[in-house]
């Protein structure tokens, strides 16, 4: 199989960065990068290891050497770069939130659909071997019946009334901004680890500042530091998680604990390279290493031994390596796409609904199969 695809990469922020390094690793070339100008593209090219810097997000999609596109750029300008692309006939990997509104989220999941064009959306988290072992021991029965599925996602780098970014502003960012941003992250991670999905959810948002300093002075801010949710699930499981973005020393604590009637599996972002099972005998911390992970899932994204940690790199290494092998027609099991950004667009609106109205909120569209599950391997597994 070549995996030689040529790449062009739209933002050149952090995530620009973070893509390029992933294309280089799954065999890939970076031939073009856009930004939000001609000169911001010209200064990021070399430093992303990019042949060119295109003139323009619409000059790279329309470049003929350009076999797939990357768009990392601030959330409200997804759906734009993303449809174009689509029209182009190009797969398209677009960061998250895949869009700033259900409709938008909808409409380019139809399209993409419509133009068979493959496309990826980074849920991320999805990629650490010891996510993978959980999830397969949970799908074939270790865990019992699930039923309390909580955790947190918790972060400091929006402490202090000066800290800013455009993320803050809702029509950058969207409305939602903890929960939009990283909450989804949990959610996503919730439901692919389990197989629940949320049905209904109640969630109340907050704010650590009222203002921040944005271009030397205070203003009012509208999207929130925090969010706190309860949720149930279609098969029976109660929930509840905490995001924040101002929560001191906490840098990208993403952390989960599924507790079944037999066992509780949980893990921390910021540790990535052991998984916890408890039992009423027993509480292990497995190493993750291919010699010690015992599931295909587990076994498939370890690529070191135990005791040298794999973390966020690769795992949006593992990412982009199953993304171009769908685009070469392979059917990586696990792959978040834009169906799964719609699912995102569908929750965040549920919790910006349910904070408006004080209230529990149905989330929508739930009622369609967990799309990972209708997968064969997946069903397999659940049959051992
Ligand atoms: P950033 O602020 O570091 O970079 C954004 C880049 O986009 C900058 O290079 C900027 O010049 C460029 N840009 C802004 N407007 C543009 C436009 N109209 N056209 C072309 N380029 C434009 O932001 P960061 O952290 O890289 O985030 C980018 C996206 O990635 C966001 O949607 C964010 O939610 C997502 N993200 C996802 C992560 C994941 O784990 N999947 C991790 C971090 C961010
Ligand atoms: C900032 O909160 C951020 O970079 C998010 O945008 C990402 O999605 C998350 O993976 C890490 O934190």
């Amino acid at each position: 199989m070549t995996l030689e695809l040529r790449a062009g990469i739209i933002g050149t922020g952090f995530m620009g960065s973070v893509h390029a390094h992933a294309v280089r690793a799954a065999g890939g070339e970076v031939i073009a990068v856009a930004g939000s100008s001609l000169a911001s593209a010209e200064a990021s090219a070399s430093a992303l290891g990019a042949r060119t810097a295109a003139e323009s997000p619409e000059a790279l999609i329309a470049r003929a050497d350009v076999d797939v596109i990357h768009i990392c750029t601030p959330n409200a300008t997804h759906a734009d770069l993303a449809r174009k692309a689509i029209a182009a006939g190009k797969p398209v990997v677009c960061e998250k939130p895949l869009a700033t509104s259900v409709e938008d989220a909808r409409e380019l999941t139809d399209l993409a659909d419509r133009a068979g064009v493959v496309t990826g959306v980074p849920f991320v988290y999805r990629f650490y071997p010891a996510v993978r072992e959980a999830r397969d021991r949970i799908l074939r029965g270790d865990a019992g019946r699930l039923w309390l599925l909580h955790g947190s996602y918790l972060q400091d780098w929006l402490v202090g009334a000066e800290a800013t970014n455009w993320r803050v502003d809702s029509t950058i960012g969207g409305a939602s901004r903890a929960f939009g941003d990283i909450g989804v992250h949990w959610c996503d991670l919730m439901e692919f680890t389990t197989g629940h999905r949320i049905t209904r959810l109640v969630a109340k948002t907050s704010r650590a500042y009222d203002q921040r300093k944005t271009g030397g002075r205070l203003s009012s801010v509208a999207t929130e530091d925090g969010a706190t949710l309860l949720f149930e699930t279609d098969k029976g499981a109660t929930g509840s998680l905490v995001v924040s973005q101002v929560s001191p020393g906490r840098k990208n604590r993403l952390w989960f604990s599924f507790d079944g009637t037999e066992a509780s599996f949980s893990f921390n972002q910021e540790r990535p390279d052991t998984l916890h099972v408890g039992t009423t005998e027993s509480s292990s911390e497995i190493a993750v290493g291919p010699q010690t992970l015992t599931t295909p899932g587990g076994r498939r994204y370890a690529k070191l031994p135990p005791g040298h940690p794999q973390g966020y790199q690769d795992s949006f290494n593992s990412f982009v390596a199953d993304v171009y092998a769908a685009i070469q027609g392979l059917t990586p099991e696990g792959l978040p796409t834009f169906r799964d950004g719609l699912r995102a667009a569908l929750i965040t609106d549920a919790v910006v609904a349910s904070a408006a109205q004080q209230t529990w909120v149905d989330v929508s569209g739930t009622d369609a199969p967990f799309e990972l599950l209708k997968s064969s391997s997946a069903a397999e597994r659940q049959k051992q």
